[in-house]
């Protein structure tokens, strides 16, 4: 087995930024069992990029699906093996299907290179290979992936904005309708029991007024975390609206609902916020009204009304407490 590492990996480098820019410093992986032709393509690539050479297609399949190369060059012309079957199963794989690949064939394959284009195998080069055309093509694909991966990210990133709530982390009011509108709509769930908390911190004005907006934001956060901290994963904890947090709880009734508020109420009553980062600490409540799906509600204003009438009580009883 021939390997050939002609550059080494360069992170860190002032340069690597703009090298993925131009889609340089790849690692690529060249399926090639000609010595002399693998040699030929590894010193051309090697200038610009991470090179192995993998001369038996089976393990530059298994290499492949490690998901540590950029690329794939294959030559359709490997001893006793059909380099187009090679591009189809990197085309088929979950973990390769987008894997660039970049076919290596003699002029007389044009009838493979077409049904290598047709699997979508992303490109070719015809022997003998001019090396500035054999650069621009690989630095081409690679740019094109870099760039895919990119925006990918940044897709991904946005799609999570959408849902969060930028102070506290928890899921915004926007992702809780659409949550609470599944509860009531899939047909799956509509049968299931599900409660709701409504969660309302006592006296939030009075905390802004007396040690400033920023200390109110630090006990929102802290509010928020200590929430989190308080229930499950399948719970939805989401920013219902300024102090407010509406916590969902699949199948449960409403005396398990009003376990999980007592001990929440409990758990921000005992322990002090700390505010002015850490320099000093207050005592905060909160109120919650409980409120479980009936077999009457058709909508999640018909629950959430309930919570809330029940958080009204909570605050006209003195606060400080869990009405249900
Ligand atoms: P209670 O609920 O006990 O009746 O009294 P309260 O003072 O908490 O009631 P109210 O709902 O009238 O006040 C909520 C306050 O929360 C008003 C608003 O200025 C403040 N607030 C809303 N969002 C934020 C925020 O993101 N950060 C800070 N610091 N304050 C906020
Ligand atoms: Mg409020
Ligand atoms: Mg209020
Ligand atoms: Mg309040």
């Amino acid at each position: 087995e021939l390997r050939s590492r002609a550059m080494s990996s360069r992170v860190g480098d002032p340069l690597a930024a703009a090298a993925a820019e131009t889609g340089q410093n790849a690692n690529l992986l060249i399926v090639e069992d000609r010595r002399s032709a693998a040699d030929r393509l590894a010193a051309a690539l090697g200038q610009y990029h991470c090179v192995e050479v993998e001369n038996d297609p089976h393990k530059a399949l298994v290499k492949a699906t490690d998901g540590a190369y950029d690329l794939v060059l294959v030559s359709l012309d490997l001893a006793g093996f059909d380099g187009l079957r090679l591009c189809s199963q990197l085309r088929s794989l979950d973990r390769t299907r987008t894997l660039p690949v970049v076919m290596i064939a003699d002029p007389g394959d044009r009838a493979r290179i077409m049904r290598g284009l047709d699997l979508g195998v992303h490109d070719y080069l015809v022997r003998p290979i001019d090396r500035n055309e054999l650069v621009a093509r690989v630095r081409t694909q690679v740019r094109r992936r870099r760039f895919a991966h990119s925006l990918r990210e940044s897709v991904q990133a946005s799609m999570e904005l959408a849902v969060t709530d930028g102070l506290t982390g928890l899921h915004n009011r926007r992702y809780l309708d659409s949550h609470l509108a599944g509860l009531f709509s899939e047909p799956s769930l509509r049968g299931r029991p599900v409660a709701v908390l409504l969660l309302d911190i006592d006296r939030f004005k009075s905390i802004n007024d007396r040690f400033g907006h920023e200390a109110g934001d630090e006990v929102l956060r802290d509010f928020a975390a200590r929430i989190r901290a308080q229930t499950r994963g399948v719970d939805v904890v989401a920013r219902f609206g300024g102090e407010e947090i509406v916590i969902v709880v699949p199948d449960t009734r409403l005396d398990g609902a009003r376990q999980v508020a007592e001990r929440i109420r409990e758990r921000i009553e005992v322990v002090p916020f700390p505010i002015h980062r850490g320099t000093s600490t207050i005592d905060v409540t909160v109120s919650i009204g409980v409120a479980e799906r009936l077999p009457g509600d058709e909508t999640p204003g018909d629950l959430l009304k309930r919570a809330d009438t029940a958080l009204y009580r909570a605050k006209k009883e003195g606060r400080n407490r869990v009405v249900a």
